[in-house]
C-alpha cells in the first residue's frame, strides 16, 4: 500500500523536541518583531509569513503519500477559484484581486463559543504539519500536492460543538467589487460547502495555510482552505470566512446549482460515473496515460466505514 498513516501516533508523540526548538524559535522571531505573543502550553506557534514566503514551523505529517509531487507550476496555475474566473488559467493571472490580509474567519452555529477571529489567532495554537495528498479534480484530473496544515478537528474542538451539531458549513470570501467571477452570475455566491461533522473531525481532513513548502498561492486558497483527499476537488473549499456548525445538512454550491451532476457527498468513486464525463480514470496532471480511479481517491481503509450501510449510488 502506497499510504502510511499510523492514526495513534499524535505530532507531540513524534517530535517533542523539534516542537521545544521551534517554539523558541517563533518566540525569538516574535521578539525581532516586537510582537510580545504570550504563549499557553506547549504548542508552537505559527509564525504567519506573506503569500509565497516560505512557512517555518512545518513538521512532517505522519500521514504521507508515496507517489511523486505533481510540480508546483501546474498546481498553481491550473486551478479552478471561480471567484477569479471560470477558466483554468484565469485564478492565477487573477490572484492578486484576493485580499488575504487582514482576514477574519467567523465561527457560529452549534457551538459553545461562537466568535470572529483573526487568522493568527485562530492559526496560533495549530501546529503545522506537511502532508502529501492527492486531490482529485471532479473533471477527472488529479494532483499530489503537499499541503501544509493541520487537522480541522483540532479547531472545531476549540469551539466546542453542542451535541445539536451534525454538520459543518463553510463560507469563502464575498467580494464582489474586488473578484472578478463574483460580478458574474456563475454560481450563486458566495461559494459553500458542507460536510458531515464525523467527516469533518475525520484525521485526514485538513484546514491549510500552505503547499510546497510556502504559503498557497491565491489561487489556490489562501489564507485558509479546507482539503478532504477522499472527495472530488468542489469540497475543498477556498478562501474560507465562516464555519457554522450546523444541526442539517447545509446547502452547498454545486449541489444547489446542478443537484443531479454534484451530490452532497462527491466521495470519489470509480463505478458513479458524473452524467457528463466517466469518472472511472484519471488523469494525473503532467502524464499522458489515464490511470485507473481509485474508491475514496485511494484513502478507502481510512474512510469507507463512515459510510457503512449507504447506498453510495444513491449518495453520491
Ligand atoms: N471558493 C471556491 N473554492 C473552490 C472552488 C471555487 O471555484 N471557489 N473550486 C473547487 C474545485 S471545482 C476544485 S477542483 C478545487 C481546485 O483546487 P486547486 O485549484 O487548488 O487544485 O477547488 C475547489 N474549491
Ligand atoms: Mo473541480
Amino acid at each position: 500500500m502506497p499510504f502510511r498513516w499510523n492514526p495513534e501516533l499524535t505530532a507531540m508523540d513524534v517530535t517533542p523536541e523539534i516542537f521545544f526548538q521551534q517554539r523558541r524559535q517563533f518566540i525569538q522571531q516574535s521578539a525581532l518583531l516586537g510582537a510580545g505573543v504570550a504563549l499557553g502550553g506547549i504548542a508552537p506557534a505559527v509564525s504567519l509569513a506573506e503569500p509565497g514566503e516560505p512557512l517555518t514551523n512545518v513538521q512532517k505529517g505522519v500521514v504521507t503519500l508515496d507517489e511523486p509531487v505533481t510540480p508546483f507550476k501546474d498546481a498553481s496555475s491550473y486551478t479552478n477559484f471561480y471567484e477569479l474566473g471560470s477558466g483554468k488559467e484565469e485564478p492565477a493571472r487573477y490572484g492578486d484581486r484576493l485580499q488575504t490580509d487582514p482576514w477574519h474567519v467567523v465561527i457560529e452555529g452549534e457551538v459553545n463559543r461562537p466568535g470572529r477571529w483573526s487568522l493568527a489567532d485562530l492559526l496560533k495554537p495549530h501546529p503545522l504539519e506537511e502532508r502529501v495528498y492527492r486531490l482529485r479534480c471532479v473533471e477527472a484530473w488529479s494532483m499530489v500536492i503537499p499541503w501544509i496544515g493541520f487537522p480541522l478537528k483540532g479547531l472545531l474542538e476549540r469551539f466546542e460543538p453542542t451535541a445539536k451539531a451534525r454538520y459543518v458549513a463553510f463560507e469563502t470570501i464575498h467580494d464582489p467589487s474586488r473578484l472578478p467571477g463574483q460580478a458574474q452570475n456563475m454560481l450563486d455566491w458566495p461559494y459553500r460547502e458542507g460536510l458531515r461533522l464525523d467527516e469533518a473531525l475525520h484525521p485526514l481532513t485538513i484546514l491549510a495555510v500552505g503547499m510546497y513548502g510556502r504559503v498557497l498561492p491565491n489561487q489556490n486558497g489562501a489564507p485558509l482552505r479546507l482539503v478532504v483527499p477522499w472527495k472530488y476537488g468542489f469540497k475543498s473549499i477556498k478562501s474560507i470566512v465562516r464555519i457554522t456548525l450546523t444541526e442539517n445538512q447545509p446547502p452547498t454550491s454545486w449541489n444547489q446549482q446542478a443537484p443531479t451532476e454534484y451530490g452532497f457527498y462527491a466521495n470519489v468513486n470509480p463505478a458513479v460515473d458524473h452524467p457528463r464525463w466517466d469518472q472511472s480514470k484519471e488523469r494525473r496532471i503532467g502524464e499522458f496515460l489515464r490511470r485507473p480511479t481509485l474508491p475514496f481517491n485511494g484513502y478507502q481503509t481510512q474512510v469507507a466505514s463512515l459510510y457503512q450501510g449507504m447506498d453510495l449510488s444513491k449518495n453520491f
